[in-house]
Order: structure tokens, then C-alpha cells, then sequence
């Protein structure tokens, strides 16, 4: 009866082990299988590494206390103990005693326990790694709502830029005293700040102007763009003008053209159209991201410190007749550049009227030029913009997104986009 109560004592305790170590195995392959599994199973599958860990290790405490503690108390409390101590207790160390008690015994238990030790270790490397991932992965999930709403807030804020445009009251003139030319800073309750300006890009002269040849008994635009980059402090812009012109006039006669493009290596083409953006100019022979740079005022002598990119535009439009500028927001340079150096008079005068109230009719300043001057400039002068650029930004615990809308604006209002650029971050 003893002995077969002894047995089957035995063969529950083995079970147990088995049970125990079976369901851990079967933690370690859910925690491993859950971050190479889809999205929406991966936390089910942790669920179930988790059930089963935690089976695994009742099991083991249950087995210990029902099995094991039991065996060690009972050991300790037998008469014979104490005699066992004295025979043994010449011989070196617990373990040695305890291995000649049991040693079959001792040797499966230290096994058993490395073998669960080394498999909690496993699965607990598991889980933490996997919690690394969902981490990671949730973050890059809440960055990319985030970019989200900032584009949405962003995009809503030029809509917003669009229509004020739109309903500039007066079409016939363009000043930046006017509504649109304010700056905004608003606060959306979701705590988004979103900052939105127009700028008249009519202010600028256009380089793309030189795609087109000069009409006969008017300015030229490599006159104005050579006059522009002397003020900027280039004193030797004719070749880079000359080549510029080539890169996008449309015929195949010049120093720079395809033929020079294609011979360079790497080979490039030559667009012979207006260019889309300050990326394409950068192609062009001679032109350098330095000339592109904003100068520091101070370090240049005085007159000729300007920055090219302040003064110089680049509407993505083919024309056959020049995209004028704004003398009503044209800065002093873009002026000078524009009349002629030789032009001071005339310039002061635009500076001067527009400083009352807006500059409504060209002809004022037939007088003023005197008539051939004034008949040479006029394709290149207006009091009115018909291209904007309207920029945005949204911000949001230190994120931010921008964009740059391009639009342009027709005589009777209507607004229409021409190049959309989310700015990167
Ligand atoms: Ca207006
Ligand atoms: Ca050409």
C-alpha cells in the first residue's frame, strides 16, 4: 500500500515537472511567435505567453510545495539525521553530503533547474524584447497621427491664406498694407499653433524671365539679372547670366546648351523651359548654393550686400511676356536692379508715392523717367500681383510641419495653385 502510494507520488510529481515545463515552452514560442505575427494578433498572442508563463511557474511552486518542501522537512526531522551529520561530517560540503544521500536524485533536480532557469531567462528576454518593439512601434504610430493632424491643421491654415487672397477688396492694386500681407498666429483648441504668411512673390524679379528673348526697344532680362547679382556683390555675372538664359530660353543657340550638358559627367540635359525650383538652377554652369545663401549684411561693403535669394524668384510658368514685379512691395534693390542703376531719381520717387498710399497707375512715372525710359521698362513694372506664395506651419509639442503653396490669383480673383511643397522636417 506504502510503496504504491510512494509510486504514484512519484509519477504525479514527474508529471507536474513535465506540465510545468511544457507550458513554459509553449510561453517562450508565443512571446516568440507575437513580433513577427500581425498587428492585430501580436498583443493576443503576449496575452497567451503570458497565461502560459504563468501556469508554468504555479505548477513548478505548487510541485515544490507539495512535493518537495514536504521531502526536506521530513529529512530534517528523521532521528537518523543527526547520526548522519556526525558520519558525515568529516567529508567536505553540503553538496558532496547531499549527492552521496541522493545523488541520482540531486543530479535530476540541479538539472531540472538549470533547464527552468534557463527557460524563464529566455522567456523573459522575449518579453522584454517584444515590449521594446511594441514600443518603438507605437511611438512611430503616435509620430505619424501627429504629422497627421499637423498637416491637416497646416493645410487648413492655407485653405484659410487661399480665401483671404481671394477676397483681397481690391484686385486692381497689391500693397502689403493690405489684409492679405498680415501675418496670423492662431491656437486651434487641440493646442496647434499654426503661423501663416503671404508673400507677394511679384515683390521678386522672376529669373525665369530670361527664358523668353527681350522685345525689341525694351530691357532686357539679362540686364535686370545681371544688375540684380552686382548688388548682391557679384561684379562679374555676365557668363553665369549668359549661361542661365541658354539653360532655359528655348532655342539651342548659346555657349551653354544641350551639347555642353551632354558632355559633362555625369551627362545632364538642359531643360531649355523655365525652371521649377532653386534645385534645377544649381544645374546650370556656374551657379553654386553659395550664390544662393543668404549674406550677412555686416560683412559686405555698403550697396552691394544683398542676398541674391531675397531680390530673385522663380515662377514655374512658361510667358511670352516678362512676369512683371510689384513696385508697390519690390524692395529698394529689386527697384534699383529692375530701372537701372543709373535709375536712383526714379527709384526714390517709387519709394517716396508708395510710402503715402499705394501706387495705382504706372504712368505717373512717364514724367519722372522721361518717355524712352519709361517705354523700356514698362513690361517688367505693375502695381499689381497676380502670383503668391503662401507659407504655413504647424506646431505642436516642439513638431512642427510647413508648407509652401504657390498660388496664383487672376483679375477677377479667382485663386489657383501651382506648385504645393510640404516642407521637410
Ligand atoms: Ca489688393
Ligand atoms: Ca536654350
Amino acid at each position: 500500500m506504502g510503496s504504491a502510494f510512494r509510486g504514484s507520488r512519484r509519477k504525479v510529481r514527474l508529471l507536474m515537472l513535465i506540465a510545468s515545463i511544457f507550458t513554459l515552452l509553449g510561453a517562450v514560442l508565443f512571446a516568440g511567435l507575437a513580433p513577427f505575427s500581425p498587428q492585430t494578433q501580436e498583443s493576443q498572442l503576449f496575452r497567451f505567453a503570458a497565461y502560459f508563463g504563468g501556469a508554468s511557474v504555479a505548477i513548478f511552486l505548487l510541485r515544490f510545495l507539495l512535493f518537495i518542501l514536504p521531502d526536506i522537512v521530513q529529512n530534517r526531522r528523521s532521528p537518523s539525521r543527526r547520526m548522519r551529520r556526525e558520519e558525515y561530517a568529516s567529508h567536505s560540503g553540503r553538496r558532496a553530503r547531499r549527492a552521496q544521500r541522493h545523488p541520482a536524485q540531486a543530479t535530476q533536480s540541479g538539472g531540472v533547474l538549470i533547464l527552468m532557469l534557463v527557460l524563464v531567462g529566455l522567456i523573459a528576454a522575449l518579453l522584454l524584447q517584444s515590449h521594446a518593439l511594441i514600443r518603438a512601434r507605437s511611438n512611430r504610430q503616435h509620430a505619424s497621427q501627429e504629422r497627421t493632424r499637423l498637416r491637416q491643421a497646416a493645410t487648413e491654415a492655407a485653405r484659410v491664406a487661399l480665401q483671404r487672397l481671394a477676397d483681397d477688396e481690391d484686385l486692381n492694386v497689391d500693397a502689403t498694407s493690405e489684409t492679405w500681407a498680415v501675418k496670423t498666429e492662431e491656437e486651434s483648441p487641440l493646442g496647434i499653433v499654426t503661423r501663416t504668411s503671404i508673400r507677394d512673390e511679384q515683390a521678386r524679379f522672376d529669373l525665369n524671365n530670361l527664358a523668353i528673348p527681350p522685345a525689341p526697344g525694351r530691357r532686357s532680362s539679362e540686364d535686370i539679372a545681371m544688375d540684380i547679382q552686382t548688388l548682391c556683390g557679384d561684379f562679374s555675372p555676365a557668363i553665369k547670366t549668359a549661361a542661365l538664359r541658354d539653360f532655359m530660353d528655348e532655342d539651342n543657340s548659346g555657349a551653354r546648351e544641350g551639347d555642353f550638358y551632354r558632355k559633362l559627367q555625369p551627362p545632364l540635359a538642359c531643360p531649355n523651359r523655365p525652371l521649377y525650383g532653386w534645385g534645377e538652377i544649381l544645374n546650370v554652369d556656374g551657379w553654386t548654393e553659395e550664390q544662393l545663401a543668404r549674406r550677412p549684411r555686416e560683412d559686405s561693403f555698403d550697396g552691394f550686400d544683398a542676398s541674391l535669394v531675397d531680390h530673385v524668384t522663380l515662377i514655374p510658368v512658361s510667358r511670352t511676356r516678362p512676369i512683371p514685379i510689384n513696385i508697390n512691395t519690390a524692395t529698394r534693390e529689386t527697384l534699383r536692379a529692375v530701372m537701372g542703376m543709373d535709375q536712383d531719381a526714379l527709384v526714390d520717387t517709387v519709394l517716396t508715392l508708395r510710402e503715402i498710399r499705394p501706387i495705382r497707375q504706372l504712368d505717373v512715372f512717364s514724367v519722372t523717367a522721361g518717355p524712352g525710359t519709361f517705354d523700356r521698362l514698362q513690361p517688367f513694372l505693375d502695381v499689381r500681383s497676380q502670383y503668391f506664395r503662401v507659407h504655413t506651419e504647424a506646431e505642436q509639442d516642439g513638431r512642427r510641419l510647413g508648407l509652401e503653396v504657390l498660388v496664383k490669383r487672376e483679375s477677377n480673383g479667382r485663386v489657383s495653385i501651382l506648385q504645393w511643397v510640404e516642407e521637410p522636417t
